[in-house]
């Protein structure tokens, strides 16, 4: 069976400061680990068109690489009137153009401008999580979670990452951005995915 024994050493498969702090608070201390970035890691590709092909695709090629069991996340923001986009390409909607760096103010323009350009007045969307675990040349377990909402202009907040300041989770009426973490890390989509893994793995 497989399973993660409290204090085995795992490298956390991310580049994504945000995602890295949520992932060891949710984590909480239970194994020690250490980041992609720290072992000088590469950045895979992700060439893969859903959330779990991804996360599989980059939990792999860094366990694969460092020999230690890797966790990785792979996310997104995926609106419905602008069917599920940005989605996987969450990340890629934040360069402007070739080479530039992300920047998440003008993806969140971006996605603003796409929903005026739709005309549908649906504001609802939701963030998926999913995450990977992979043994060295070995299996991998993979799960998802995911947190719906709407979508609200102009973006508030600066507590999260990413696109936080304009999602507002159902049943709250602050964005993530304008949430305390630890109120982000009891509901939010990466939340649930842990939820999953901890029934899956420990
Ligand atoms: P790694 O692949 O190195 O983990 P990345 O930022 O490239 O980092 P993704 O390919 O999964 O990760 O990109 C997902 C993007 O979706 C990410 O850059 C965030 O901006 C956004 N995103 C994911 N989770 C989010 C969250 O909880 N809050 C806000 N935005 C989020």
């Amino acid at each position: 069976m497989l399973v993660l024994a409290p204090g085995q050493r795992l490298v956390a498969a991310t580049h994504n400061p945000g995602k890295a702090r949520e992932i060891a608070a949710l984590l909480d201390g239970r194994f020690e680990t250490v980041t992609a970035g720290s072992l000088g890691l590469p950045e895979p590709d992700e060439t893969e068109a859903t959330f779990i092909g991804n996360a599989v695709l980059k939990a792999r090629a860094a366990a694969d690489a460092s020999g230690l069991v890797a966790i990785a996340d792979d996310s997104g923001l995926s609106v419905v009137a602008l069917g599920g986009q940005p989605g996987v390409l969450s990340a890629r909607w934040a360069v402007a153009e070739e080479g530039a760096p992300r920047d998440f103010a003008y993806a969140m323009q971006r996605v603003n401008a796409a929903l005026a350009a739709s005309g549908s007045p649906d504001r609802s969307a939701f963030f998926t999580c999913a995450l990977a675990v992979a043994w060295p040349k070995g299996p991998v377990v993979a799960v998802e979670g995911q947190v719906h909402g709407h979508l609200s202009f102009p973006p508030r907040g600066d507590r999260g990452f990413g696109y936080d300041p304009i999602f507002v989770p159902q049943g709250d009426a602050r964005t993530f951005g304008e949430l305390d973490p630890a109120e982000k890390d009891a509901i939010s989509h990466r939340a649930l995915a842990f939820e999953k893994l901890k029934q899956a793995l420990w």
